[in-house]
Parts: C-alpha cells; structure tokens; sequence
C-alpha cells in the first residue's frame, strides 16, 4: 500500500498493514539539500518562490522516503497582508516590527483576507504534487489562530507570552476582534490549499502550551471551533496543539479527525483522553535523534509497541526535527517504523 494511502487510511481509522510516517520540520536546517538552497535565498523569498519550496520539500522526502510531504512554507508569512512588517533576522528567528496592542492596531488588519494576497502559498500546493511521487500524501497547514495571535502581539517568539495573555484578559472585545481576524485567514489560507490540491491539512497550535485548560477554553477554543467548521471537513484535518497535555480534554471535543500529540504524555495515554474513534500523530521526543541509533529504536519500538497496530496511527516526532539532527538519524528511524508490521492476528 502507498504512503499516501497509508495516511489517508489512518485518518480515517481504516486499518493499515503499517502505520505511515513524516516527520513535522522535516525539511530544514538539518539538511545539507536546504542549507544549500538558503545560501542564495532568504527565508521569506524562499517561502513566496513556489517552485523552489516544491523542490526543497521533494529534496527532503526524496532523502528521508517520508510517506507524506507538508508543503514548505511558514506560518507567519501570511501576517504580512494582514499588515504586520514580518522579518526573519539572520540567527532565523521571526521579528515584526509593528505588533498589534491595541484598538488602533485593528484598523490596518482586513476583516476578510484576500485570497490572491497569498496565492503563492496555493502554488506551492500545486508544485509540490507535481514535484513529489504520486504515491505520497501532501499535507497542507496553517497557524491556528492563538499561535499566530501569540507572534502579532509579542513581535516575535516569545517565553512568557506576557503582552498577549494582558491583552486577552484586559480587553476581550478587541482580543476576539484579532482572533476573528486571524480565524479568517487561517481559514481562507488552508481552502485555497484544499483547493490546490492537499489531501489533508495540519493547523498548527505551536504555543497553545503556554495556556492553562480554562484560558484556552474561553480565549481560544471557540476560535478553533469558528476555524474547523469553516473548513467544512472537506478533507481531513489535524489539530496539533503541543506543550501542555492538560488541554488535551478540551482539545479533544474540536471536530479534527486527528490529534498531534508531543511527548509530554504517553501516546497511548493521550489517545484514551481523546478517545478511539479518532485519529493520533506523534509523539518521538526529537531530541531521541540526537542519541545513538541504539536508542532511536528503543524509543520508536515503544511508541510503536504501545500503538503501532492501532488503526488511526500515523507515526511522528513530538514537534519538529531539531536542526542539529543528524540527517542519517532521520532516514533511520522512518526506516524502522515502515519495518513494523500490524499483525493481522
Ligand atoms: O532557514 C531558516 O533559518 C529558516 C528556518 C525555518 C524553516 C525551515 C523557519 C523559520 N520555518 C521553516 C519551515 C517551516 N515552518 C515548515 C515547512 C518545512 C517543514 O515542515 O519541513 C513548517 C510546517 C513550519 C511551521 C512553523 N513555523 C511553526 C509550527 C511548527 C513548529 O515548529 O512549532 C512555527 C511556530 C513557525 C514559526 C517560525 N518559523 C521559522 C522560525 C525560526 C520560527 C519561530 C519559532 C519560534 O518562535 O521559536
């Protein structure tokens, strides 16, 4: 069975003779193929050339034999026609110069994204299916709306999320205002994707972690439930909110068809919580690729052991590949999750 089949069939907890493998960052800094490809590009025109994001993510599943391509792209790119001045500095981390904090800040975000504003991220869709084998999912995604409100409000990456979480308690009017807005184009970016050709679609819940159960239920569930019923399930989605397992209960009433999971809880723990009739991503600690290949495959073998033969399994790390993964790290351990076979008994 090809890949894409594999994950298409998980996502519907179909059963599959193996579970299907990517890996979140999987193009990146840690491969040579990309850090020759950004010697003669910056990161934002590289995001806006979509055949040359086609080519990096093929270079990267062409390596790693990846059952899945997401598209290479970003999640903040889409901020810059919502009027945010986004720049990635040199070190690679994101700065925007104007951040929102207040009512006037509203003014210059549209209330309805244009779609032809990014129609180079619906390019990369198509380019990328022309670029990578037939037999291999293509994944499209978005920031959800709490992650990329986080990078508007602060101005950049942040630890401690101070002027977000203020803005949020102290104006909830103007906090829903942003957040609408942000829902909007999330929405907008992940149905021209659908449109363009992705078989499924990843919304990325990066900094949801920073949040305690009850903030997120009143400052960013109804978002997220606003976001997935204007997605329509047109094709399936996979909510991947990462850093604080304690969400998961409130996550898991979000009509996605799957849950990333990092690996602050075991798998087979968070599937209870969010229950069996839907499907689970994760949840390799990536730093275990830093480690000898001994341990990689202690560590798969357990997740592997734990739920490998469930159907709804799709094998992941717990957030991205680090950039000081070796590459051969990598191939290693997809090798070995498409060694394991579900046991028809
Ligand atoms: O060359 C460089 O230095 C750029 C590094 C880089 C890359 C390779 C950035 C900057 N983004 C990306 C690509 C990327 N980002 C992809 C596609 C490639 C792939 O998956 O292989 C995807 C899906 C993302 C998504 C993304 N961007 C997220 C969500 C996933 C996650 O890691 O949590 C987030 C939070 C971002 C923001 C971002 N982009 C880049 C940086 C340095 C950051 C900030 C991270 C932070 O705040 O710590």
């Amino acid at each position: 069975m090809n890949g894409k089949s594999l994950l298409l069939r998980a996502l519907r907890l179909q059963p599959n003779p193996r579970p299907p493998v990517w890996l979140m960052r999987q193009a990146g800094r840690y491969m040579a193929e990309y850090r020759a490809v950004r010697e003669n590009v910056s990161f934002l025109d590289l995001c806006r050339n979509p055949r040359l994001c086609a080519q990096t993510m093929a270079d990267a599943v062409g390596v790693l034999d990846v059952d899945a391509a997401i598209i290479f792209s970003d999640i903040l790119p889409i901020l810059v026609p919502l009027g945010f001045d986004l720049e990635y500095t040199p070190g690679g981390g994101p700065v925007i110069a104007n951040p929102f904090r207040g009512e006037d800040d509203l003014a210059r975000i549209p209330a309805a994204l244009d779609p032809d504003r990014i129609g180079f991220v619906f390019e990369t869709v198509s380019e990328t299916r022309r670029a990578i084998p037939g037999e291999k999912a293509l994944i499209g995604f978005a920031g959800a709306p709490w992650t990329l409100a986080s990078y508007a409000v602060e101005g950049g990456s942040s630890r401690r999320f101070i002027h977000t979480k203020t803005l949020m308690r102290r104006n909830p009017r103007l906090w829903s205002a942003l957040m609408d807005r942000l829902t909007d184009a999330a929405a907008v970016s992940l149905l021209g994707q659908i449109e363009a050709g992705a078989d499924a679609v990843q919304i990325f819940d990066s900094w949801a972690g920073a949040l305690g159960p009850a903030d997120y239920e009143t400052y960013v569930f109804p978002f997220m439930e606003k976001l997935l019923a204007r997605l329509g399930g047109r094709v399936p989605v996979i909510y991947f909110a990462a850093g604080n397992p304690a969400l998961l209960p409130a996550a898991a009433r979000l009509d996605a068809d799957a849950f990333g999971i990092d690996w602050r809880i075991p798998i087979e723990r968070a599937w209870e919580i969010i229950g069996a009739n839907r499907a689970v991503q994760g949840n390799l600690d990536p730093t275990v690729l830093l480690a000898g290949q001994e341990t990689i495959f202690a560590e798969t073998d357990r997740i592997l052991n734990a739920v490998g033969s469930r159907p709804g399994f799709i094998f992941n790390l717990g957030h991205g590949v680090l950039k000081e993964t070796p590459v051969e790290n990598a191939v290693a351990l997809v090798r070995r999750v498409k060694e394991f076979a579900v046991s028809s008994s």
